[in-house]
C-alpha cells in the first residue's frame, strides 16, 4: 500500500487494554484486541513508548531502549504483537525518543560516574560568572532548563522534566547510538518509526541566553543542522528499508522547513506532524489558558499548510488528536447534543485532505474528555507543574483548575472506553486513570449501533479506493466563509469539492457552478440536495465529486 493511501491509528499502551488486572494497559491486551483494529482496516499502528521508563513523563523518559519495560509485558510479547498485526497486514511504528533519555539510562548514570565518553553524550555546563545557570532557558514543563549534575558544579540540561536528560547530537557518537536504536527495532520486523521532538536536537554548540522577551527555543527549534541529522539517520537506519514509514514529531515548525523534512528528494522522512492549527485555541499562544477556537486563523493555518506542502512535494501528517492533545471534540466539535455529527466533520476535514490522516485511539468511536472534578484526578507532570504555575501566578485555585481541565494531557489518556461497565471493560483492576463516560461513550455500544465507526470504515475505504483522495492536489475554496471551511481536491479530470459546517447551526454556501450537477461522494448526513445555494445542517460535510 503505497503511503497516500495510508491511515496510521495511534495506541497509547498504558490505555489500551490491561490483561493482566494491574490497572495498566499492556501488550498482551493489545493482541487481544486485534480484531478490533482489523475492523478498521487501519495499514500500520504507532505506539507510544513502552520501554524501560520510571514513568515520570509516562514513557517518554526511557532508561533502556532496548527492553520492553515488565509493566507492558515481555520482548517475547512484543514480537508476537508485531507478527500477528503483520499477519493481518497491519504494520508496527515505534516511538523514538532519542532528544533525552532518562536519568535512571546507563549512559546518564555512567557520566555522573565521571565517565567521560558518556558526560560527552549529555550537555554538561558551569554557571555563568555571575552564578546564574549556564542560559536562562526554560523547561517546556515550566522551571529552569537546567539541574545540577550530581553533586559537581556542572548543570546539565533537559528541554523537558529533570529526569529527562537531553542528548547532544552534535556529538556523532550520540547519532550513532541513536542510528543502533532504530536498527534493533527494525531488526524485530519494526518498519515505522515516530521521532519525538526531533526538531530540538539542533541546538547551537554554544548555548546561550535567550534574549529578554524572546522565547529560549528560538535558539534550539528547526535549526539547519537538523536536516543533516534526519539524512544521516535516514542513511544508517531505516532508509535502508523501500517499504519503511516515519514521521517526525516538530514542535514550532515552518512550512519550508517541513517541505525539507518531507520532500523524497531529501531521504529525510516520509511526514512531518505541525501543531499551528492545535494552538488556535490558545490566548497568544499560551497553552495554559481558555478561548473558543479562532476559526479564522484554524482555516487559514490548515490551507496555508496543505498549499504550501502540496507546492514543495513534503508530506503532512493529518491529526486532530494525540496522546498530548485534549480530545478534538471538546475543542473544535461539540460534546453535547452534536458529538457524533462534529466528530464525522472533523474526521472529513483531514480524511480527505492530502497527507497520511492518525486516529487517535478512542477518537472512532467519538470519545471526548473525562468529566474531572479534582485536580487529585490530573497525574500528568505538564499539568501538575502548570497548575501550580498557575496558582503562584494569581489565579485562583477554581480558575486554575478550569484551565487545566480543558488543556491537560490526561484528557486524551483516560482508559479507551469498551463497554459501559464500571472501568469501561478496560481493567479488572483500578485503573491508572479513570473513565468517566464509558455509559454514554464504548465501543460495544458503537459497534451495535452507532455511526461513527463505520463512517471512519467509510473514509479508510475511499482513501484506498478513490484515487483523488490519495493523490489530488489540493486547492483552496474561499477562506472567507464564517462557519464553512472548504477545499478543492483535483487529479485530472476528477475533482472533489469538500465542505464543512464548523458550526450548530444550519448554513448556506454557494455551490460553484460546475459543481451544482456532482454526485454526492460522501457526506455524514443523508437525503443530501446539491443546489446552486445549498443548505449545510449543523455540522454538516458534504464531498462532491465530478469527473
Ligand atoms: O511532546 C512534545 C511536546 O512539546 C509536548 O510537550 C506537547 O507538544 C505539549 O505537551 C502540547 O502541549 C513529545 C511527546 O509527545 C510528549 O508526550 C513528551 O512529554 C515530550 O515530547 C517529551 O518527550
Amino acid at each position: 500500500m503505497k503511503l497516500s493511501q495510508q491511515v496510521i491509528y495511534q495506541i497509547y499502551p498504558k490505555s489500551f487494554y490491561d490483561s493482566d488486572g494491574d490497572g495498566i494497559g499492556d501488550l498482551r491486551g493489545i493482541i487481544q484486541k486485534i480484531p478490533y483494529l482489523q475492523k478498521l482496516n487501519v495499514d500500520m499502528i504507532w505506539f507510544n513508548p513502552f520501554f524501560v521508563s520510571p514513568q515520570n513523563d509516562n514513557g517518554y523518559d526511557i532508561a533502556d531502549y532496548y527492553r520492553v519495560d515488565p509493566t507492558f509485558g515481555t520482548m517475547a510479547d512484543f514480537e508476537e504483537l508485531v507478527a500477528k498485526l503483520k499477519a493481518v497486514g497491519i504494520g508496527t511504528m515505534l516511538d523514538m525518543v532519542l532528544n533525552h533519555t532518562s536519568t535512571q539510562h546507563a549512559w546518564f548514570q555512567k557520566a555522573l560516574a565521571g565517565d567521560q565518553k558518556y558526560q560527552r553524550f549529555y550537555y554538561l555546563r558551569p554557571a555563568q560568572a555571575d552564578g546564574s545557570l549556564p542560559t536562562n532557558w526554560e523547561s517546556k514543563f515550566g522551571g529552569p532548563a537546567w539541574s545540577r549534575f550530581g553533586d559537581t558544579d556542572q548543570y546539565y540540561l533537559h528541554l523537558y522534566d529533570k529526569t529527562q536528560a537531553d542528548l547532544d547530537w552534535h556529538n556523532p557518537e550520540v547519532r550513532a547510538a541513536c542510528a543502533d536504536v532504530v536498527n534493533f527495532w527494525r531488526g524485530k520486523g519494526v518498519t515505522g518509526f515516530r521521532f519525538d521532538v526531533i526538531n530540538v536536537t539542533g541546538k547551537a554548540e554554544q548555548l546561550v541566553d535567550a534574549p529578554a522577551g524572546t522565547e529560549s527555543k528560538r535558539l534550539y527549534t528547526d535549526t539547519p543542522v537538523v536536516q543533516d541529522y534526519l539524512k544521516e539517520l535516514n542513511a544508517a537506519s531505516f532508509g535502508r528499508d523501500a517499504n519503511s514509514v516515519t514521521v517526525g514529531e516538530m514542535s514550532s515548525t515552518t512550512i519550508a522547513n517541513s517541505v525539507g523534512y518531507t520532500n523524497p528528494d531529501n531521504h529525510e522522512l516520509s511526514m512531518v506532524f505541525n501543531f499551528h492549527h492545535l494552538k488556535t485555541d490558545y490566548v497568544d499562544g499560551r497553552k495554559w489558558s481558555r478561548m473558543p477556537f479562532d476559526f479564522p486563523r484554524l482555516k487559514r493555518l490548515l490551507d496555508d499548510w496543505a498549499t504550501g506542502m502540496d507546492a514543495g512535494n513534503g508530506w503532512q501528517a493529518l491529526f486532530w488528536n494525540n496522546h498530548d492533545q485534549p480530545r478534538a471534540i471538546n475543542r473544535f466539535g461539540d460534546a453535547g447534543q452534536y458529538r457524533i455529527k462534529s466528530a464525522e466533520m472533523l474526521a472529513t476535514v483531514i480524511h480527505l485532505m492530502r497527507g497520511t490522516p492518525f486516529i487517535y485511539m478512542g477518537e472512532e468511536i467519538g470519545m471526548t474528555d473525562p468529566d474531572y472534578q479534582a485536580m487529585a484526578d490530573y497525574v500528568d507532570v505538564e499539568a501538575l507543574n502548570a497548575y501550580r504555575a498557575l496558582v503562584r501566578s494569581g489565579y485562583s485555585r477554581t480558575d486554575a483548575f478550569t484551565i487545566v481541565k480543558t488543556k491537560a494531557r490526561d484528557n486524551s489518556r483516560t482508559p479507551m472506553q469498551w463497554d459501559a461497565s464500571a472501568n469501561a471493560g478496560f481493567t479488572t483492576g483500578r485503573p491508572w486513570l479513570r473513565p468517566t463516560n464509558q455509559t454514554k461513550i464504548n465501543v460495544e455500544a458503537e459497534l451495535a449501533h452507532g455511526e461513527l465507526f463505520n463512517y471512519y470504515q467509510t473514509l479508510i475505504r475511499l482513501r484506498k479506493t478513490v484515487p483523488v483522495v490519495a493523490d489530488g492536489a489540493y486547492r483552496t475554496w474561499r477562506l472567507d466563509d464564517d462557519q464553512v471551511f472548504g477545499y478543492w481536491r483535483t487529479l485530472g479530470k476528477q475533482q472533489l469539492l469538500v465542505l464543512n459546517n464548523f458550526y450548530p447551526n444550519a448554513t448556506t454556501v454557494t455551490i460553484p457552478a460546475e459543481m451544482v450537477n456532482a454526485h454526492v461522494l460522501l457526506s455524514n448526513y443523508d437525503d443530501v440536495t446539491v443546489q446552486a445555494a445549498m443548505v449545510l445542517k449543523p455540522y454538516q460535510s458534504v464531498v462532491l465529486s465530478r469527473e
